[in-house]
């Protein structure tokens, strides 16, 4: 798999520690051979990020602050990536968030600010970010966003992010549809539950872990590496067909009923 991605600028953003789905694609991507960008909320993840990287001796070619909830801020990363990279092929979306308070309880209870919140943050965020990377993806490219079965049906706790995701998982096709005419291929890996910071304290998180383990044709949870290749394999030539697409990467749990 070394030379997969080898000379390809692939933006990747949403690490927040060595937890993180972006860490684990970070590690696959590297091990493909790909020149790595990345983008980072809060002072703290920027400080996590780069002590990962040496540790595990990668050579970021850029680290750029990027507030997914702010035009201006999206406007000015992908300029500075496109005039320092010149050419963006790939691009890695894994950021969310929702109120803590709105993950539990009643999804009838969601208030407009939470709901809009989170629909800003976790899904229009894509659109906003496709629009500035497409300006750089000259030679066509791949973007691929994290999304979870929440979306396609009722999670326990999930309320809020479900719709979220719903509307990210629709951003994915009519995204798709437009940035084709570019060459450019839209898709979404809809990984099964993993214990990251964003999960972290949330309740009913051991349960959906357990309901995996038992139900799952595979009968075993997913790991980073495992939704890290799958990214890998839509950024990469591989799936030059494939578009618009969820792909599961849930050890087969949404197959079961
Ligand atoms: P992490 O907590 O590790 O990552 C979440 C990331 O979102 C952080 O890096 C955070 O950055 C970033 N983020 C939040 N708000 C913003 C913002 N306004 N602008 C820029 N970045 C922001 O959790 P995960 O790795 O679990 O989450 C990554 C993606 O994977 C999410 O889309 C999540 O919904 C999805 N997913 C997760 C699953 C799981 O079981 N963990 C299952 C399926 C999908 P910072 O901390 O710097 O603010
Ligand atoms: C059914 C479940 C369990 C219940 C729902 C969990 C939903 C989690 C997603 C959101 C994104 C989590 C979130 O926004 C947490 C924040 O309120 C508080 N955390 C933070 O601010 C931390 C410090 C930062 C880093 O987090 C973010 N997001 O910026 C779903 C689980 C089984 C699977 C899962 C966890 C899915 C998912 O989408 O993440």
């Amino acid at each position: 798999m070394t030379s997969l991605l080898s000379g390809k600028n692939i933006v990747v953003m949403g690490v927040a520690n060595n937890r993180s789905i972006a860490w684990g694609i970070t590690q696959s991507l590297h091990n493909a051979g790909a020149n790595l960008i990345f983008t980072y909320r809060q002072e703290r993840s920027k400080q996590k990020l780069n002590k990962l990287l040496d540790k595990h001796g990668i050579e970021p070619r850029m680290v750029v602050p990027c507030d997914a909830e702010d035009d201006q801020s999206i406007e000015q990363a992908f300029q500075k990536i496109g005039e320092e990279a010149g050419i963006i092929h790939g691009l890695v979306h894994s950021i969310a968030f929702a109120n803590a308070e709105e993950l539990q309880g009643e999804y009838a209870d969601t208030s407009r600010d939470g709901y809009l919140l989170a629909q800003n943050i976790s899904a229009y965020s894509l659109v906003a970010v496709t629009r500035e990377a497409r300006k750089y993806m000259t030679e066509g490219g791949s973007i691929v966003t994290q999304t979870y079965i929440g979306a396609e049906r009722v999670v326990p706790n999930y309320n809020v992010m479900g719709a979220a995701k719903a509307a990210l998982e629709a951003s994915v096709r009519y995204l798709a549809e437009d940035v084709g005419k570019d060459d450019i291929r839209v898709n979404a890996v809809s990984a099964g539950p993993l214990r990251t910071l964003s999960a972290k304290g949330i309740a009913g998180f051991n349960d959906k872990v357990s309901a995996v383990e038992e139900k799952a044709p595979l009968r075993r949870q997913v790991d980073q590496d495992q939704v890290g290749d799958v990214n890998l394999f839509l950024l990469s030539e591989l799936a030059r067909g494939v578009t618009g697409e969820v792909l599961h990467v849930d050890a087969g749990f949404h197959t079961v009923a």
